[in-house]
């Protein structure tokens, strides 16, 4: 097969683009803000094979490595394929081998027990190095300047753990980075692990531990004292894996867990919390302890709001039927109850964005995508079919919300966030801007836009001529944060 499904996942925004390219010097419309120096790393899935059955999705598209580099006044472009194992060995065969997401058992048997991970979710910064990373397998560890692929990461051989979260926590005061891995010890294992490297880079601690069902655990966080591990009742099941069906399953009649534990403890401490039914969460904004407890804002669902592991699990609901809102659960961990409360702090959305140093601690404003009630009907594209088209700042220390609310046939992907030298200036943000300009058609920008003053729209749009496929996560790497690398 050769031509791609006519399906969301192959086409509009996720129209397959499969071209590595680097462009200097793109056109600038504004004026861009000079302390904005540094490179916006972007994954972006892209199949670069057709896929070997109808029903694939955008999630198992080989992840790619974008780059604004922004220099003196100048903004660069570069996007390459992350070379996982999975990509050389479709690039040599000229095919896809590998069958449905994260289902092995679909797979051509020439690569039985090779690397099945695209590497297609968040590119993470931590101690000098640049990683590619997607919770089902281990990160690749990605050259910052040329977008090389390095290879497979697994702390120099000390990681047991076959698996790495595309969520990782860098604590902003320590530099050490907090991360887990779930189905640590193979497909349907209740194994999670939870590591801490240090702010050099290296594994100084791997614990295991057992959920309570092997579920998907998208992102976790951690406070000043805590580590935590929210569980959402989307499950697997090996029988079905080997039968060919899907890796997940939501189970809206399954109850929900958080586990707390020290996040310099041993697992042995860690704590359950019984939460609701049927809810789901893929992206925490923040935790932080003060003294009311212990604070998990995450962007919570009344179910599983990806189409395709709704349906695995028999749920058939349509996306604007899905309610949700940015939520607050507090924990009394001074308390021996293995309750806790919840409510609502922000409309309903996805892709957070906090400051790096708000990280785990209380904070005055975040950010995430959401639908403007002006913006008519979605654009087709992202990972769950349908774009985006609003930006959210939220403060929810005295409940303000503002919004960036873009007009008909346009969509705007996760931002990331930058600091600003000045005294009192909340700093900018930066993120991809889709327009259709006819029915297959589209253009995108990049747009800088003031983070304290979001509703204003870009300050300075720099447009991209090519096409893009919709990302997934981004991450800011400021001038300061190369250096340090390059030295
Ligand atoms: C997510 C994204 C993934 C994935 C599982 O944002 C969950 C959620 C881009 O890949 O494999
Ligand atoms: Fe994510």
């Amino acid at each position: 097969m050769t031509t791609f499904p006519h399906t969301i996942h192959f086409t509009g925004l996720n129209t397959p683009v499969r071209t590595e390219t680097s462009i200097r010097n793109l056109p600038v419309i504004g004026t861009l803000p000079p302390e904005i120096s540094g490179a916006f790393y972007r994954a972006v899935p892209d199949p670069a094979h057709a896929p070997m059955h109808d029903d694939d999705i955008v999630l198992s598209g080989d992840g790619m490595i974008s780059r604004f580099r922004f220099e003196n006044g100048h903004v660069d472009y570069d996007i390459r394929y992350v070379e996982t194992e999975r990509y050389k060995l479709e690039q040599q065969a000229r095919r896809a081998l590998f069958g449905r997401y994260r289902n092995p058992f679909t797979d051509d048997a020439s690569v039985a027990g090779k690397d099945r991970t695209v590497a297609n979710t968040t590119p993470v910064w931590h101690a000098g190095h640049l990683f590619m990373t997607k919770e089902d397998g281990l990160a690749y560890e990605i050259d910052p300047e040329t977008l090389a692929t390095i290879g497979r990461f697994d702390f120099y051989g000390a990681l047991k753990s076959e698996t790495f979260t595309a969520h990782p926590r860098v604590d902003p005061a320590t530099g050490e980075m907090f991360f887990f891995g779930y189905e640590a010890s193979g497909l349907g294992s209740r194994d999670i692990a939870y590591g801490i490297a240090d702010k050099t880079g290296k594994l100084v601690s791997e614990q295991w531990f057992e959920a309570p069902y092997c579920a998907s655990v998208h992102d976790f966080a951690i406070t000043e004292h805590y580590a935590i591990f929210p569980i959402f009742p989307t499950t697997t099941d090996l029988a079905r894996m080997q039968a060919g069906g899907a890796h997940w399953a939501h189970q809206q009649d399954l109850e929900s867990w958080v586990g707390i534990m020290p996040r310099y403890g041993k697992v042995e401490q860690m704590r359950w919390f019984k939460g609701p039914v049927g809810v789901s969460a893929f992206h925490i904004v923040n935790a932080f302890d003060d003294e009311l407890g212990t604070h998990l804002d995450l962007c919570l669902t009344d179910t599983n709001a990806f189409a395709f592991m709704r349906e695995a699990g028999g749920i058939h609901r349509q996306p604007w039927d899905i309610q949700g809102a940015l939520t607050r659960w507090t924990f009394n961990l001074a308390d021996a109850a293995d309750t806790f409360e919840e409510r609502p702090i922000g409309p309903p959305g996805d892709l957070p964005r906090l400051r790096d140093a708000d990280q785990g601690r209380p904070y005055r404003f975040a950010f995430y995508c959401s639908m403007n009630p002006q913006g008519g009907p979605p654009l087709p594209g992202g990972p769950v079919g349908a774009a985006f088209n609003a930006l959210i700042r939220i403060e929810p220390g005295n409940g303000r919300v503002e919004m960036m609310g873009l007009p008909p046939e346009m969509a705007v992907s996760e931002p990331v966030h930058v600091e600003s030298a000045k005294d009192g200036h909340d700093g900018w943000l930066l993120a991809v801007v889709d327009r259709r300009t006819a029915d297959e058609a589209f253009e995108s920008e990049l747009w800088v836009i003031d983070a304290g003053n979001i509703a204003a729209g870009a300050v300075a749009r720099v447009p991209v001529p090519v096409r893009m496929r919709a990302q997934v996560h981004g991450a800011w790497v400021s001038d300061a944060q190369l250096a340090a690398q390059a030295s």
